[in-house]
């Protein structure tokens, strides 16, 4: 069933409402007649005088509006936990009550060519997942139920609005997704809006800034995506910009009535109608945003004058709505800012020292529950030129889901990075993923337990946002782990159409991973590996493009003296970065610049990585005089380190 309140705003502007909770405070209520004995709980409204919050939508209606929103800003299990157990009860009723009474007046007030809309809104709560304060599991719960009330009530869209932490978001849209799948129904026919509070220092509450809004959000069916509350409208244009440029589908913007100023204690809103219709007429004529309203301080003469400009400009021909010319940038986020995958003329360093496995140091520090020098391991490689950082807490003998909570709880905190959360275990993965606010990268999935793992991780990127690392790995009986170029290849193209066609992950998000194996052991099985690896790179980068390649670089040199495994890593990496590959995880500051590293070793690094083991075949580290196949490019290469 398509949307109707899509249609029209594929078509032309649509005005929300004014201030709720402005416009009740200028009335006076009782606490045990209006508030049923729970002072300010403004969401008990919709029971005690229904009759009230009607004709406080039908005003807005009356004045213009296109949608209002239900009277159910924190109307959910959490929010109303704080008051008594018997509201939380009711968390389902209220918001199906709310929304019957927005319908009314919509239906009062709707006409064939202008329908009005109910828009549930759904508030951020008094309690967020970033900081502690409740977790994930809960407040899906709590919005579940709040999302099944608006459904039952008849919402044409949920806003999930005035938000202040991407978690919030992220568990939020999550909760409306299952809602509407429990009752058969799709964001397609029920959209999903979101609305964030850019506070006046020119982020969200807990610090992300509107590019790691962008990142964090895209992967998720939402409608819209925009700014409500804090600031007024003039205050909002660089962040309106960045979504006008960066933002794939419908922009709301829904300011305050300015920026609040305290009279007596009192918050005063200093944009008469007139200035702040004004202000709003340019998101229209010159960005091409679709839906306005008035947040706090916004009364119904202010939406009458934001209907009026809507409709001057609809009707001055001159004005065409501006097509918007969206720039993508695929990447990744922390809490705070946008990290794009493709780095100009370098490649996305992930910090690889937080590896249970690859770092004795991360080892004694998870034992001895030392967090704060997690955390400035973290904050070390970050100074070192890490981009990203890996996070793999796997120790057998230890509760690894609990420990990768406490360890990415913290860092988001504290380091502004994106995560790459690595584990082979869902569970582990999924502890990580649900304490990030960012949008994280998940490593790995690979098909060695067969599709159905494979599907279960893809389903994590899907809830959670998240970017994709995938390995070269399958069911394979002999060697699980591809060995040979076609071998990487084939397993990557089975992954990217199965990711993409099965999850409607975006092949951007998918990092490929053809697996690094040690070019230092000497084995005959070993040789090839540095060439295989190479040769896979460039053919995947060249058979699908917009996909990402990285590798854990570090695997090459196992064994080796630490100066010769730097120079073999430094050298591998120059070579599988021109052949395509966009990322590596390595040891950040780790890597010599080519430079600065002797001719003869870098030299008999290509031979080693190349299994030059004869002058006919290209061989440029050979000794003079030896030609025979007899050479061998590792312990030549060991030589030089001895
Ligand atoms: N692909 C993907 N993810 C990965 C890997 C990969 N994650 C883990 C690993 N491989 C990449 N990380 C490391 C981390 C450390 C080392 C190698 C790879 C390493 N450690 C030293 C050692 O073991 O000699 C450190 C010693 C120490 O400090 O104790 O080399 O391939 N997708």
């Amino acid at each position: 069933m398509a949307s109707l309140l899509l249609e029209h705003l594929a078509q032309r502007v649509l005005l929300l409402d004014g201030a709720m909770g402005s416009t009740l405070q200028g009335i006076d209520l009782d606490i045990e007649t209006d508030y049923l004995g729970r002072e300010n709980c403004v969401d008990l409204l919709v029971r005690s005088r229904p009759e009230l919050v009607q004709q406080i939508h039908e005003g807005f209606l009356a004045a213009g509006s296109d949608m209002v929103e239900t009277d159910t800003f924190g109307a959910n299990k959490h929010v109303l936990s704080e008051f008594d157990d018997e509201l939380v009860e009711w968390t389902r009723s209220l918001n199906r009550e709310a929304a019957e009474i927005a319908r009314a007046a919509c239906d009062a007030h709707s006409t064939p060519e202008r329908p009005r809309f109910v828009l549930g809104s759904m508030g951020p709560g008094t309690k967020l997942i970033t900081l502690g304060q409740i977790r994930w599991d809960d407040m899906l719960d709590s919005y579940r139920e709040q999302a099944r009330g608006l459904l039952d009530g008849g919402v044409d869209a949920f806003l999930i609005e005035t938000c202040q932490d991407l978690l919030q978001i992220k568990c939020a849209i999550n909760a409306c997704l299952e809602a509407l799948d429990e009752v058969g129904r799709t964001a397609e026919d029920v959209p999903i809006m979101v609305s964030v509070t850019v506070e006046a220092t020119g982020t969200m509450l807990l610090g992300a800034d509107i590019s790691a809004v962008v990142t964090a959000l895209k992967p998720y069916p939402i409608a819209s995506l925009g700014l409500n509350c804090a600031t007024g409208p003039n205050e909002m244009v660089e962040h309106v910009t960045h979504l006008v440029n960066h933002w794939d589908r419908h922009i709301s913007v829904i300011p305050n009535a300015g920026l609040p100023v305290l009279v007596n204690g009192q918050a005063n809103f200093p944009l008469q109608p007139d200035s702040m219709s004004e202000s709003l007429k340019r998101y229209l004529s010159d960005f091409g945003v679709g839906l306005i309203g008035g947040c706090c301080g916004s009364t119904v003469d202010h939406i009458a004058a934001m209907r009026r400009v809507i409709d001057e400009i609809a009707a001055d021909s001159k004005v065409d709505s501006p097509a918007r010319e969206v720039i993508e940038l695929p990447g990744c986020c922390s809490g705070y800012s946008h990290v794009d995958y493709r780095q100009e003329n370098s490649f996305l360093i992930v910090g690889e020292r937080m590896n249970a496995s690859g770092s004795r140091r991360f080892r004694q520090l998870l034992e001895a529950e030392d967090w704060d020098a997690i955390v400035t391991l973290g904050r070390e490689q970050t100074r070192l030129g890490a981009n990203v950082l890996d996070v793999n807490v796997d120790y057998a003998g230890r509760d690894n889901p609990a420990d990768m909570a406490s360890v990415v709880r913290r860092v988001v905190n504290t380091v502004n990075a994106p995560l790459m959360i690595d584990s082979t275990q869902i569970a582990t993965l999924e502890a990580g993923l649900r304490h990030a606010p960012g949008k994280s990268i998940i490593n790995s999935a690979n098909f060695e337990d067969g599709d159905e793992k494979f599907d279960r991780i893809c389903e994590l990127a899907r809830r959670y946002g998240a970017g994709l690392v995938i390995g070269s790995i399958d069911e394979d009986e002999e060697s699980a782990m591809a060995r040979t170029c076609e071998r990487k290849v084939a397993i990557a193209r089975r992954a990217h159409d199965r990711a993409v066609e099965k999850f409607g992950l975006e092949p951007a998000d998918l990092m490929f991973d053809p697996l690094v194996l040690p070019i230092s052991t000497g084995m005959d099985s070993d040789r090839r590996s540095g060439l295989e690896l190479v040769d896979a790179v460039r053919e995947i980068s060249r058979t699908l493009p917009e996909c990402q390649i990285t590798c854990g670089l570090s695997n090459c040199s196992f064994g080796l003296k630490p100066a010769a495994r730097k120079v073999l890593n430094s050298v591998f990496l120059n070579e599988l970065t021109e052949a395509g590959l966009t990322s590596a995880i390595v040891h950040a500051g780790g890597i010599l610049p080519l430079a600065r590293i002797p001719e003869e070793q870098s030299a008999a690094a290509l031979d080693l990585i190349y299994d030059r083991r004869d002058a006919s075949l290209g061989g440029t580290g050979l000794p003079e005089g030896v030609t025979d196949v007899e050479f061998d490019p590792l312990s030549h290469f060991i030589d030089l380190f001895a």
